[in-house]
């Protein structure tokens, strides 16, 4: 399926239907009160996060909705139908934006949480509503209240705890497909994946029941990302939710004179596209340690970083990985219980 992650769209809510002017009228009831009644509300236009969307791609085929308006009220104090809301379904971890102001309405992270993007306007109050001692035979209803309209961003960020980055062929798609079901092409030339892959690792080998984390496997950075070369940049923002960094380095690309060069070079690239990105806490792993080059590598960039934790793994062999797994959970655990403490305080009474 392709995979999209953003859209604009534009929304409108339907207007409130009239109140009615209407005076009773029955056989041996002269003059009788007014009895118009209500007008409907307009229908709403509802953002809702359903699990069962991956991305945004039904936006791009189709970008109106609008929802159903209002019935006027009718004699007898009878109230208009309400307007036919419309709710459209995005995947969870989709931000909504105002398109006009740029400003943030919504983040729909957690599955099932909506967003009412366009309130429906208020039906009118018929005449029934308007009599009064003094004034019995009011020839006046409100009108009903006109509806919202606005175009909208949607930018999906997805649900990932840690994210794999790095420059294209370093190993980073070969390693998701290792340590989780995840089934990225894999192959000997930059650039071959295209959009971000997620799966899901089981921090204990094989054991679903236990600790389990999301991963993201993003499309290779090149220098200048963050202004919009090669493919990366687009991608970064599915970071932006990650609890930790892994940077992918590649013994085959490391210089061994300047052995963190790439690694600083990807650290400038995301704090270009976004300073927050840059305070993540980020872990070094070095892959491909089946090949020849992978000691020297190793050693040298020990020499050059000695207080920055590195992890060699091989996704050939195996090496190392129950190590990167347990190194990057730890980030992912901390980072969650904060969360959790806070959704086990007890509510507040009202
Ligand atoms: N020997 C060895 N080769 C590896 C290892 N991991 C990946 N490779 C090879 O490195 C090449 C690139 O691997 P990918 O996983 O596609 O690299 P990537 O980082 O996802 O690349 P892009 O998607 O282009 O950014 C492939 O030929 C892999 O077979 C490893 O641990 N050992
Ligand atoms: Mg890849």
């Amino acid at each position: 399926m392709k995979f999209v992650d953003q859209a604009k769209i534009y929304l409108s809510s339907g207007h409130g239907g009239s109140g009615c002017v209407s005076f009773r009228r029955e056989k041996y009831i002269p003059r009788g009160g007014p009895d118009g009644g209500d007008g409907g509300r307009g229908g709403e236009v509802i953002l809702e996060a359903l699990s069962q969307k991956e991305t945004l791609l039904r936006f791009h085929l189709n970008q109106h909705f609008k929802a159903g308006n209002g019935r006027p009220g009718q004699g007898r104090r009878k109230s208009g139908q309400a307007g036919a809301d419309v709710r459209l379904a995005v995947p969870p971890g989709t931000v909504i934006f105002d398109d006009d102001t740029g400003d943030e309405l919504a983040d729909l992270a957690e599955p099932g949480a909506v967003y009412v993007a366009a309130k429906g306007g208020r039906g009118g109050l018929g005449n029934a509503n308007f009599a009064s001692g003094g004034h019995r035979t009011p020839r006046y209803a409100q009108p009903g209240e006109e509806g919202q309209s606005l175009r909208v961003r949607l930018e999906l960020r997805l649900l990932a705890d840690a994210g794999l980055v790095g420059y294209p062929n370093v190993g980073k798609s070969t390693l998701i497909a290792r340590v989780s079901a995840a089934r990225p092409k894999i192959a000997d030339y930059p650039f071959t994946t295209l959009v971000p892959n997620l799966g899901v690792v089981a921090v204990e080998d094989d054991n679903y029941d236990g600790p389990s984390f999301v991963l993201a496997d993003l499309p290779g950075l090149i220098d200048g990302a963050a202004r919009g070369a090669g493919l990366g940049h687009r991608f970064l923002k599915h970071l932006t939710r990650c609890a930790v960094l892994v940077h992918v380095l590649d013994p085959l690309r490391l210089n061994l004179e300047r052995p963190d060069q790439d690694w600083l070079k990807i650290k400038k690239e995301l704090k270009a596209f976004d300073p927050a990105l840059a305070q993540k806490p980020q872990l070094i792993a070095l892959s491909k340690m089946d090949l020849a080059e992978g000691e020297a590598a190793l050693a040298a960039l020990k020499k050059a970083r000695p207080r920055t934790k590195i992890i060699p793994f091989s996704s050939v062999t195996g090496q190392g990985l129950t190590a990167l797994k347990l190194s990057i959970w730890e980030y992912i655990r901390k980072n969650r219980e904060p969360a959790q403490a806070a959704k086990s305080r007890p509510e507040s009474e009202e």
